[in-house]
């Protein structure tokens, strides 16, 4: 690698300018060059990239390095944990929405975490929220930013990895992502706002998805968080190579029943003798997260009606 070319990652992009963190610790405004500068080939926030320095000192996006994963809408890169951040209240907290973001951090290959933002709103949510998701092997953080609560678990935890992981802190708008990264890292000064009534249309207090490197030390040991702009609703069916049949996969706690299942090809939505609908019966699977399970796959099937997966 010669003196001007080095390795980043991208923390924003806006317009087609970026900002990346070179592996020396220093952050650099850039551009794409022209091939990366159409469809999927752009850069997002979370890729690592090739950088090169010409002699009037501007930088440009050389290539992007392979991705380990890459998430649409918002789009970014190489995303190791999603953190699936929900208010206990205001707004009101929907399972729907978590269980979808769930499935699509799973399908793309990253652990999926929950973050209750706003529990001293509703200790009783906030406890609900919690016993369901534990109960199906997730890690489950309760926080307060208005009261300080839950933070320093949520910060080692944060802080503990030993690669440069990416947090993707995910949720609706208004649930308290951008508060919550200031809780944790008030350098940072995040521009938060009231939930806003005009959500529907688009209002979003954070605009774009931005990583921020956290941690002291430069290189190992650091991660970055991302905060990214809330949505209204979510749609998993706009996944092109994510069938029917593979949402059971996506949730985890349905495998150690599904096995119990009268037929193998249980699709697990109402059959009589299914192993999954008799655990939630009984109680060792939520309700709510069979309920997601059987509107996530509905949604599926409608939208691509005629596609069938073939057996390997
Ligand atoms: N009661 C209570 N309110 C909170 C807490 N944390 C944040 N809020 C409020 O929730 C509102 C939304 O907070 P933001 O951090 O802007 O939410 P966001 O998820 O980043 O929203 P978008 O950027 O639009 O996606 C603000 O009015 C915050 O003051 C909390 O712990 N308790
Ligand atoms: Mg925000
Ligand atoms: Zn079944």
């Amino acid at each position: 690698m010669n003196k001007n070319s080095k390795e980043g990652k991208i923390l924003s992009g806006i317009g087609g300018l970026y900002r990346a963190l070179t592996t020396e610790g220093e952050v650099v405004e850039c551009v794409a060059r022209g091939v990366l500068r159409y469809g999927k080939n752009t850069p997002y926030p979370g890729d690592n990239v090739q950088l090169s320095q010409s002699e009037t000192g501007r930088w440009t996006i050389e290539k992007i390095l392979p991705r380990r994963n890459n998430f649409s809408r918002p789009n970014a890169s190489n995303i190791d944990v999603l953190a699936v951040t929900v208010a206990a209240a205001d707004p009101l907290p929907s399972y729907i929405t978590i269980d979808k973001l769930l499935c699509a951090g799973s399908y793309y290959g990253s652990e999926g975490i929950i973050v209750i933002t706003k529990s001293e709103l509703s200790p009783e949510k906030s406890e609900e929220i919690k016993g369901i998701y534990e109960k199906c092997g997730y890690r489950v953080f309760l926080t307060s930013s208005y009261l300080g609560y839950g933070l320093d678990e949520l910060k080692e935890y944060l802080e503990k990895s030993e690669e440069n992981k990416t947090v993707f802190f995910a949720g609706e708008s208004g649930a308290g992502k951008s508060s919550l990264i200031n809780s944790l890292y008030p350098q940072l000064k995040l521009k938060t706002s009231a939930v806003s009534r005009k959500i529907s249309r688009g209002r979003h207090t954070t605009r774009a998805v931005t990583l921020y490197p956290i941690g002291n030390e430069i290189g190992a040991g650091r991660a970055f968080l991302a905060d990214t702009p809330g949505f209204g609703m979510f749609d998993l069916s706009g996944i092109d190579d994510l069938y029917k049949e593979d949402v059971c996969g996506l949730f985890p706690e349905f495998e150690k029943f599904s096995g119990n299942c009268r037929y193998t090809k249980c699709t697990h939505l109402r059959e009589e003798g299914c192993g999954v609908i008799a655990a939630v019966k009984n109680g060792d699977i939520p309700q709510e997260r069979h309920e997601s399970f059987v509107r996530i796959y509905e949604e599926i099937k409608k939208a691509h009606p005629y596609r069938v997966k073939k057996e390997k």
